[in-house]
């Protein structure tokens, strides 16, 4: 079973040279806490990573929300990712056709493809998106997560939809990352990565329909590799001690799960 195994041993099986550098990464630095950075201020942004980057994995970005967007932000943003060894993940979403994809991807403001490892896209288009992300990588190393299930009440997505999307994501494996997920019956691959948002320390709600549930039970029931938290850190009163909890809890969970 692919949740029974240490991260060292699932980076063997990657296909995708991302899912690799981050199952590296956790097993070398000692976190799968993924800090969802859902700020608007490119200063907070670079502010915080400063100070949590060395307890991160991946950082997750929604890079159209940030209201003072420069290039100067990117460059910034990469020179933390290096010095603390961590992968960036825009959050995306893309949901077009691929020739659209594609534009989205490498155009306009943002140049997503320039400098984020790896993107999220939903599966509901079909297969020509990831065709469209394959083809628009320029030869650098990227990667997909593809929209599996969702946190969020009442969302559309069926079993039906989920089994579909594993099946489409194994056509393309040299460039699928993982899945946005919350089941870990959701897919068997141990080189591909689950990662889980809707994570908070109590189980709760938002007032918006997100979901949370406990670092224990997404790890060690649901089968999640990396967690993604946002407001759990960003909005507590201390982010950077909130952090290290995360971190720590999230990683005492993992190493419960691997020594059965
Ligand atoms: P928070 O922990 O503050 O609820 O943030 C969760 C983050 O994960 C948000 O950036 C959201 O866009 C993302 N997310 C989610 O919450 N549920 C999903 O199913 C997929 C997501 O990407």
């Amino acid at each position: 079973e692919r949740i029974l195994l240490p991260y060292e041993k699932r980076a063997e099986f990657a296909t995708n040279s991302i899912a690799k550098q981050l199952f590296t990464i956790m097993a070398t630095k000692k976190t799968n806490l993924c800090l969802s950075v859902d700020l608007t201020s490119s200063t907070k942004i670079l502010d915080l990573l400063e100070k949590v980057g060395e307890h991160v994995c991946l950082v997750k970005t929604h890079i159209d929300i940030i209201e003072d967007f420069t290039n100067d932000f990117i460059v910034r943003l990469k020179q933390l990712a290096q010095t603390f060894n961590f992968l960036i993940l825009e959050d995306r979403k893309y949901a077009d056709i691929g020739n659209t994809v594609s534009l989205q991807y490498s155009k306009g403001l943002y140049q997503v493809g320039e400098w984020a490892d790896c993107v999220t896209a939903h599966s509901l288009p079909g297969e020509g998106l990831l065709k469209a992300l394959n083809n628009s990588n320029n030869g650098l190393s990227r990667g997909v997560f593809l929209l599996a299930e969702m946190s969020s009440e009442g969302n559309l997505i069926t079993k039906d939809y989920t089994e579909t999307t594993v099946k489409m994501a194994a056509k393309y494996p040299e460039i699928i990352t993982g899945f946005v997920c919350q089941k870990k019956e959701t897919f068997k691959d141990p080189g591909l990565i689950q990662l889980t948002p809707g994570v908070q320390l109590e189980s709760s709600k938002d007032e918006l329909g997100q979901v949370y549930n406990t670092p224990e039970k997404v790890i060690l029931e649901n089968g999640a590799d990396v967690v993604v938290v946002g407001r759990g850190i960003v909005a507590a009163k201390s982010p950077v001690s909130e952090a290290i909890i995360y971190k720590d809890t999230l990683w005492r969970c993992y190493m419960k799960r691997v020594s059965g």
